[in-house]
């Protein structure tokens, strides 16, 4: 049998921390009170907050430098699901995995589904892998998946995407992430209008495909592996390829995915405006794609990005329902320490975005008022709401400190035992 932590474990650390817990939550609440706000409605809200985890951060990331393995990492897909299981025990925000192939590739997907579903994890967008070769594969994507210049390499890329539909659908999943590496390193390498169609003739058939309750996710990135110009490199070529495809393909913004200094959070803005918003990949970064920990580097651009997802919440966007997923590379750190801290600071920022006065928001806006509106802002992002977030962790069984639970149980000493490295590990991101 392999560990999982006791659930008597949490009991007995939560009854240590419920002394403070109780007074923190008893002053947040009269704080919130005398702005007119109902802690408990903040509560639920947060409560029923979900973000998947991808299945490959569970793994110790690494740079195009080096990897330097972690103990006792998953050496599968089983194992990454125990991880995420942990995660979802500990936090209860991380219901669903969102796992990667062919790098999660089984033999038998009744069984993954049934093992997913006896640790309380589900499965959501299944995200494809044309990026890299893999063995046995009969061409290239050295020069392209999707957008490449012959036609048989395209035709591969495209099999593989429906692959990942067919698997998305044994596992319950409903939704495609493309993310393709496509792109050139020089001017002349390629030609940038010719590649684009190439790309909506592919995802044509991938989209043609689609169940009826399934969407397709496009994910944009400015550049990486490619340097020169990628194929899709920005939310407006995302925006062009989703309408030409139909209203199941939408756009998917990863936060590390832009220029620098890019304002993300009115990107959201117009992406929901048009219906398009598929969700997010999130994460952090100082420089580029970093995959640093969410919340880690810019907390007010994530609660930014929150207050857009609130505010279109409130006035009943049409259209909107965004898929929050993880997508972190895990360095330096437990990757399951990482992702739960990451999926508390994704919910931080939901919770703080719920308690700006969006009535007394507007007031200011329609006066004119730049530095009032401001203010309202912050207000909410200011405010410390860790009080809640403990409490909808604590009602819904987890831990009310979930990274000193996981410390305290060894839970890493333990799948350092039951897991004994095998060679050619694939665990992580390189
Ligand atoms: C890419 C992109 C994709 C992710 C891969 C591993 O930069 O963010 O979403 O699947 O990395
Ligand atoms: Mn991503
Ligand atoms: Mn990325």
């Amino acid at each position: 049998m392999s560990y999982r932590i006791p659930a008597a474990l949490i009991a007995e650390e939560n009854a240590g921390a419920a002394p403070a817990q109780e007074d923190e939550y008893a002053a947040l609440s009269r704080k919130l009170a005398r702005r007119g706000v109902d802690i408990e409605s903040i509560v639920k809200q947060v409560a029923s907050f979900a973000v998947a985890v991808p299945t490959w951060g569970v793994g110790t990331g690494g740079t195009r430098f080096a990897r330097f393995a972690g103990p006792g990492e998953p050496r599968g897909v089983f194992d990454k699901l125990e991880d995420c299981a942990t995660i979802q025990q500990l936090t209860r925000l991380t219901p669903t995995c969102s796992p990667h192939f062919p790098w999660d590739k089984v033999s038998d997907y009744a069984e993954l589904a049934e093992r997913a579903k006896a640790l309380g994890v589900g499965f959501d967008a299944v995200n494809s892998n044309t990026f890299q070769d893999q063995s046995g594969q009969k061409l290239s994507y050295k020069f392209g998946s999707l957008t490449h210049a012959d036609k048989a390499v395209r035709s591969q890329a495209v099999a593989h995407n429906r692959e990942c539909i067919e698997i998305g659908e044994k596992l319950g999943s409903k939704a495609l992430t493309v993310w393709i590496a496509d792109g050139a390193n020089f001017a002349g390498q390629s030609n940038l209008n010719r590649v684009l169609d190439w790309y909506l003739e592919s995802t044509a058939e991938i989209y043609a495909d689609l169940p009826a309750d399934w969407r397709l996710f496009l994910e944009h990135k400015l550049y990486e592996p490619a340097f020169y110009s990628t194929v899709i490199s920005d939310w407006g070529t995302s925006l062009m390829a989703a309408e030409a495809l139909g209203p199941k393909a939408q756009c998917l913004v990863d936060l590390g995915h832009h220029a620098p200094n890019v304002n993300i959070e009115q990107i959201v803005s117009r992406l929901i405006r048009v219906g398009r918003l598929a969700g997010f990949h999130f994460n952090d970064s100082k420089y580029g794609d970093d995959d640093l920990d969410a919340g880690s580097i810019d907390p007010f651009r994530l609660f930014l990005v929150f207050n857009e997802l609130v505010d279109a919440a409130a006035r009943g966007a049409p259209g909107f329902n965004p898929a929050y997923m993880l997508d972190q590379s895990h360095n330096v750190t437990d990757p399951i320490e990482s992702l739960m801290q990451s999926a508390i600071e994704t919910a931080r920022a939901y919770a703080q975005a719920l308690l700006v006065d969006r009535a007394a928001l507007a007031g200011a806006q329609n006066a004119s008022d730049a530095l009032d509106g401001h203010r309202w802002l912050k207000a909410g992002f200011l405010t410390d709401v860790s009080p809640i977030l403990s409490e909808a962790r604590k009602r819904g069984g987890g831990a009310l400190d979930p990274i000193a639970v996981y410390r305290k149980s060894g839970y890493r000493t333990r799948k350092f035992e039951e897991r004994p490295a095998v060679a050619g590990s694939t665990s992580g991101i390189v």
